[in-house]
């Protein structure tokens, strides 16, 4: 499972659009495990966005995303960092597809509701910047079993041939072991 970061923007805050950006993730499957309002410091955001840093929009950027609270949420799941990505559309509302938080609720470029970590990489830096280990947490929900079959839960990782993903063969090659080990 991944982990990514998702940050309700001061513009989606101010368009009353929390509820509907939890919801759309919670209810793709992406399990949330920390959630917060926070006032982001400069501080905190000159490394956030240091990739815009010669942008001649990045002082407005730091203004903007310090200007107010924005609510951070923690998810968990797998892949969830391209799911993520491909829920929240591209950065040019504009141009974002039909269906996306951004193409569904913006028309900016900056002001595009939310930010979401772009690699796995980036996601684990992000979340230690914004969140404390102890807001982070690890519990069963009991949704698991309905959203990912066995192999996707990672049941099969033990069996020693590689590609062996399918329950059936799973248990061939269960039953093959025990026979070899019956005849030894
Ligand atoms: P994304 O948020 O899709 O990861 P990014 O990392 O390139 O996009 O940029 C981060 C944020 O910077 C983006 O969400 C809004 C702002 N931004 C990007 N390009 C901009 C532009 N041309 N004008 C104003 N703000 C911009
Ligand atoms: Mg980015």
């Amino acid at each position: 499972m991944r982990r990514t970061l998702v940050i309700v923007k001061p513009d989606g805050i101010n368009r009353c659009l929390i509820g509907d950006v939890i919801t759309r993730f919670e209810k793709k499957g992406l399990k949330l495990i920390g959630l917060k309002m926070d006032l982001l410091k400069v501080y905190q955001l000159k490394d956030h966005y240091v990739h815009l840093q010669d942008k001649p929009f990045y002082e407005e950027l730091l203004e903007y995303m310090s200007s107010i609270p924005c609510v951070l949420l923690a998810l968990e799941g797998k892949d969830a960092v391209a799911v993520v990505r491909k829920l929240v559309g591209s950065t040019n509302a504009r141009d974002a597809d039909i269906g996306t938080i951004r193409g569904d609720y913006a028309m900016s470029v900056q002001t595009n509701i939310v930010h979401a970590s772009e690699t796995e990489d980036a996601a684990e830096d992000e979340l230690k910047r914004f969140f404390k280990d102890e807001e982070l947490f690890e519990y069963d929900k009991m949704n698991f079993n309905w959203l990912y079959c066995n192999s996707e839960q990672g049941k099969y990782d033990h069996v020693e041939n590689e590609g062996k993903s399918s329950e059936a063969e799973y248990f061939e090659e269960k039953e093959e072991i025990k026979k070899d080990q019956e005849n030894e």
